[in-house]
């Protein structure tokens, strides 16, 4: 079959990253189909481009990744999904092609988008196989998707929704993303390739999606794989600068990450590399492997500097686990970047100070510090306390060493442009002491 994958995601903020997961799929969906990326990103009339894509080559399937739901700011939900839907028009005015939906944004909210973008078909969480199963039902023409976990399709207008399944896909025997799908773009722009040592998060961290998206049943790759497939595409694609590891915590299981650094310090690998990591389970010895590694940069989602909130959060960990990682990242050169978000449910005025306060105590190189946005059914908006976004103001006039994406305080595409431009590599976040 002719298949058309599109990648929908124009996000610039923090930086382009490349479609990984539709990666995974293309690389993964048999040869004998024909195969093309569209991918938005870089287009500045996608509706034409997508118009000349499916007059020339006239898929039979169109497989659309959706990465995001919202913006860095964590408001903007319609204007994801708005666009998205107007793209959608435009496909469906064009072609009678099967429309099929996956992706992390899809797989958080998928019922609803299902209901507002009207694709043939919905594929929730990893797509490897499923989309594969997908195709093969697609192809034998009485096929029957009812049986297909993980699938979302329409049965006479009437969503249906099939059960879903904890068979995970071996990661170790599939097929390493298709970066040369790619345009070259990506890697000429910010030169950050993303890699995944693992899929899914055991943590319970009670607002987070993630264990949603990859399941909360931890399934590693082998760690020599990895340092195959850095190896593979630093050689593939010239340039490669940095790469960012994708899973949701680097170090969960501590021994797996140890496991990957002592490869990478065995094979040479000199490029140097990003990863979230969790206060729980970094100790002296992962510092020093991971800098030995050339890791330049854990980021590291603490979330709150209260452990009253911390708590409330089941984070499972609490300050002074904060004060370790940042002072064992110092100590090793490793720069540390910690996401905080104030004003979550029940949180109080004086807790979110005592967050601000403890942010003085820690000295991060780097802090991200975000209100907490609950969705208000009646305006059908995002909305945040006030009282909280005035004392961010306040903080963020005094304070350089932040990121504040909701002020722009130093998230800005302009300057972002002209870091990469002036060939800064790596996450923006490093060069934040340049711009203080
Ligand atoms: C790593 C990461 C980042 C890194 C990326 C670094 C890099 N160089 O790649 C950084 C920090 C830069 C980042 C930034 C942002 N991120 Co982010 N990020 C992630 C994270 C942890 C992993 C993403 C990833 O690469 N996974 C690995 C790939 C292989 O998995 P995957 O994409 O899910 O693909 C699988 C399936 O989804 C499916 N699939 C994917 N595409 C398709 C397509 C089809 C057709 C099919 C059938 C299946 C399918 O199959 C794939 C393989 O199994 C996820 C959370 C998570 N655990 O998933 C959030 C996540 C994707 N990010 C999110 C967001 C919002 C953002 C930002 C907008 C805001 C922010 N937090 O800073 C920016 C946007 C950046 C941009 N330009 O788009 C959200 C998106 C959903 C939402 N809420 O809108 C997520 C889900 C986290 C969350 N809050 O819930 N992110």
């Amino acid at each position: 079959m002719k298949i058309a994958f599109i990648s929908l995601n124009r996000e610039k903020l923090p930086d382009p990253v490349i479609p990984v997961g539709i990666l995974y799929i293309i690389a993964n969906t048999p040869e004998h189909h024909q195969k093309e990326l569209w991918d938005l990103c870089f287009e500045d009339k996608p509706k034409d481009f997508l118009r000349s894509k499916i007059g020339s080559f006239n898929p039979e399937v169109i497989a659309v990744g959706i990465r995001n739901v919202n913006n860095n700011s964590y408001t903007g939900i319609e204007d994801n999904l708005n666009y998205y839907k107007s793209i959608f028009s435009e496909i469906r005015s064009l072609t009678k092609s099967k429309i099929i939906l996956g992706g992390s944004g899809f797989s958080i909210m998928s019922e609803e988008i299902m209901q507002f973008l009207k694709p043939d078909l919905g594929i929730f969480g990893e797509g490897e196989e499923t989309f594969n199963s997908v195709l093969e039902t697609l192809e034998d023409r009485r096929g029957d998707f009812s049986q297909i976990p993980n699938v979302l399709y329409f049965n006479d207008n009437k969503l249906e929704v099939n059960k879903r399944s904890n068979n995970f896909v071996d990661i170790n025997s599939i097929k390493k993303p298709a970066i040369e799908y790619l345009v070259s773009d990506y890697f000429d722009f910010m030169g950050i390739n993303s890699i995944q040592t693992k899929r899914g998060c055991t943590y319970n961290c009670k607002y987070c999606s993630y264990p949603k998206i990859e399941g909360n049943i931890c399934r590693l790759r082998t760690p020599s794989k990895v340092a195959e497939e850095i190896r593979s595409c630093q050689e593939q694609c010239g340039n490669i600068n940095h790469f960012f590891i994708v899973d949701s915590v680097f170090n969960s299981p501590a021994e797996h990450a140890k496991q990957i650094c002592r490869e990478l310090i065995d094979a040479n690998l000199k490029t140097p590399w990003t990863c979230y990591c969790n206060p729980i389970d970094f100790d002296e010895e992962l510092a020093e492997l991971m800098s030995e590694a050339n890791c330049r940069g854990v980021e590291i989602g603490a979330d709150s500097g209260n452990n009253k909130i911390l708590q409330k959060l089941h984070k499972g960990f609490d300050t002074t686990a904060i004060l370790n990682i940042s002072k064992l990242c110092k100590k090793n050169g490793i720069k540390d970047c910690h996401t905080f978000m104030l004003g979550t449910p029940d949180e109080t005025i004086e807790d979110v100070k005592i967050t601000l306060e403890f942010i003085e105590e820690l000295k991060p190189f780097c802090s991200i510090i975000m209100p907490w946005f609950s969705y208000d059914m009646a305006s059908d908006k995002p909305k945040t306390h006030n009282s909280i976004l005035e004392m961010l103001k306040q903080y963020s006039k005094t304070k350089n060493n932040c990121i504040i994406p909701c002020l722009n305080k130093n998230f800005d595409q302009k300057l972002f442009k002209f870091l990469r431009k002036k060939n800064f590599q790596g996450p923006l976040w490093y060069h934040i002491d340049l711009v203080l």
